[in-house]
């Protein structure tokens, strides 16, 4: 069976989604740590950061600049922001479909582990 992220992309499960293109969907975390916590998601399964393949490069990076312009839609990217992403186990990951989190709209404060 196709991992929640996948079946939230193939509009399988419902998710508030709040942008897709033919390489990502990103859509609002169901249990949001911050006002705004989008998740930034490749269309392709790649379970972990430690799956991605050098062709990915471009991908990663169209994740990120995907992500750098949700800010800007959610208005959060002149007080800042957070971009995290968890790799396996001890990184804390949960769901095994690579995301991007976008979490902002209050101080982060610094980076708990
Ligand atoms: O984070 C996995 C994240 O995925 C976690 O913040 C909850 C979120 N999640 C799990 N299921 C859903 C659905 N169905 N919709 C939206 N968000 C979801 P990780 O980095 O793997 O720890």
């Amino acid at each position: 069976m196709a991992n929640i992220f996948a079946q939230i992309i193939n509009g399988e499960v419902p998710a508030d989604i709040v942008y897709r293109d033919d390489q990502v969907t990103a859509f609002r975390d169901i249990n949001p740590k911050a006002p705004v916590h989008i998740l930034i998601v490749p269309n392709k399964v790649i379970p972990t950061v430690d799956d991605i393949d050098d062709a990915d490069e471009r991908l990663v990076g169209h994740m990120v600049l995907v992500a750098r312009d949700l800010a800007r839609k959610e208005g959060i990217a002149a007080d800042g922001y957070r971009l995290l992403v968890n790799c396996n186990r001890h990184g804390g990951q949960e769901v095994y479909h690579l995301h991007l989190h976008l979490m902002g709209g209050r101080p982060m404060g610094p980076m708990v582990v």
